[in-house]
């Protein structure tokens, strides 16, 4: 059974500690291992990446074949229905629809002493975009990623997704397509992401890293931010839903497992102002657990890291859900727009009684790469952000340089920098 906790059981924190810091540790030697396997890619190249691909993924490798070519993303395609077509398209326009809102514009502006002044936004020019394998190879996340770095603007989408024994998702490749990847590579694990990060002489090198994966993955990512862009950390997903005894508890206990079923880590709480809100959830969590083909990292996932919490009232709740920072929140109550405005930090919010976490995850349009971990504190969803960058646009005119030219020589002697000040005083009409 899903356990119930007040805030006032003697080891309410001990219990949310351990909720929390499910996936703090990291072993020492995984992030050896990725060290030797980037080194390894860095120096060796190509052929590090067939030895390591032939270990890893039982795929021989050559230069002809670690790029997936038309004809194999053809021969997938062929096995793609036309409605699973037509809905990873509805999923895609929607989701460029609401990022091409996020797009900010170069600006330049004059101030008072005719200085002009700008910021012109660019895109990046490649892109990377990491794409687990196997069971976790979920289209939506190519969509998630490949779409909004397109409606950025940039010009190469290169995307690397692992084929243990030579096969791949065909639902994977039909998204990249949709989504107008450009150049797709039959790699996994840390050597993809080396090989994305210094490029090799089949694998171009990228500006940025984005995308899922795995532990390894994850600290491939890290040990290579720096020489490249990365988009953020994903830790294991998490829900929170606030209620206030409105509602329906099927939807809440079905939403709670929508989470749940994705990782033996994950976590599902919900807290609610009403015990019997809080029992009938209980209730529904159990029978619908038995009803589902991942029973059983669903239910791991809750008896593990899952909690109905009973709250004093409403604002109790929210309390408690700004000190979490969910990746995602949904406020299952009746009227959500009454308390959004008390609602400091989550990664998405999911309004009222209507709106399930899993139209967010597929088509709603928002990016379903959220911070996690209670790093919404300071994180934000992926974005059109993430695709662009911006150039400081700075000019002077004789004028105005003559206006500000006392306080930049002022600085630079403060400074002790004297090549600076002359600059400036170089220019100065006598
Ligand atoms: N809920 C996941 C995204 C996802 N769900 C992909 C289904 N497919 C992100 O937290
Ligand atoms: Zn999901």
């Amino acid at each position: 059974m899903m356990r119930i906790l007040k805030f006032s059981d003697p080891d309410f924190s001990a219990q949310l500690q351990r909720i929390e810091q499910r996936a703090d540790e990291v072993p020492d030697v995984i992030e050896e291992t990725v060290k030797t396997i980037i080194a390894d890619v860095r120096k060796r190249g190509d052929v590090a990446l067939f030895e390591l691909s032939a270990k890893f993924d039982r795929i021989d490798l050559t230069v002809e074949t670690i790029e997936v070519s038309a004809a194999e993303i053809d021969t997938a395609l062929a096995a793609v229905s036309d409605e699973s077509m037509a809905g990873l398209q509805l999923a895609a326009d929607r989701i460029a629809a609401y990022h091409a809102k996020q797009k900010q514009e170069t600006w330049l502006s004059t101030d008072e002493d005719d200085v002009l002044l700008g910021q012109m936004v660019r895109p990046l020019d490649r892109v990377g975009i990491y794409v687990p394998g196997g069971k976790a190879a979920y289209p939506s996340s190519v969509l998630m990623n490949a779409v909004p770095a397109k409606v950025a603007g940039v010009a190469e989408v290169i995307m690397v997704v692992p084929m243990p024994g030579g096969e791949v998702n065909p639902h994977v490749l039909a998204a990249a397509k949709i989504a107008g990847v450009d150049r797709i590579f039959k790699l996994g694990g840390a050597q993809a992401v080396a090989a994305l990060a210094y490029g090799t002489a089949s694998v171009p090198r990228v500006d940025k890293i984005t995308g899922p994966g795995n532990i390894y993955v994850a600290i491939a990512k890290k040990l290579v931010f720096g020489q490249v862009d990365i988009d953020m950390i994903a830790g294991p997903s998490e829900i929170l839903v606030i209620n206030d005894g409105s509602g329906n508890a099927a939807h809440i206990a079905a939403d709670l497992l929508s989470q749940a079923e994705h990782d033996e880590l994950a976590s599902a709480i919900l807290v609610t102002s009403s015990e019997t809100m809080a029992i009938a959830v209980q209730d529904e969590v159990e029978k619908q657990l038995q009803q589902l083909s991942r029973e059983t990292i669903a239910r791991q996932s809750i008896d593990d890291f899952g909690a109905i919490i009973l709250a004093e009232d409403l604002s109790e709740a929210i309390e408690f859900s700004n000190r979490i920072a969910p990746e995602h929140l949904e406020l299952a109550v009746d009227n959500p727009f009454a308390i959004l405005s008390a609602i400091r930090h989550a990664g998405a919010i999911f309004m009222g009684h209507h709106t399930p976490e899993a139209a967010g995850d597929y088509l709603a349009g928002p990016n379903h790469t959220l911070p996690t971990g209670g790093t919404a504190r300071f994180f934000s969803p992926l974005s059109l952000d993430d695709f662009v960058k911006k150039s400081s646009i700075l000019s002077f005119t004789e004028g105005g340089l003559q206006r500000l030219s006392q306080e930049i020589i002022q600085i630079a002697e403060l400074e002790g920098l004297e090549a600076h000040a002359k600059s400036v005083s170089i220019r100065l009409k006598k």
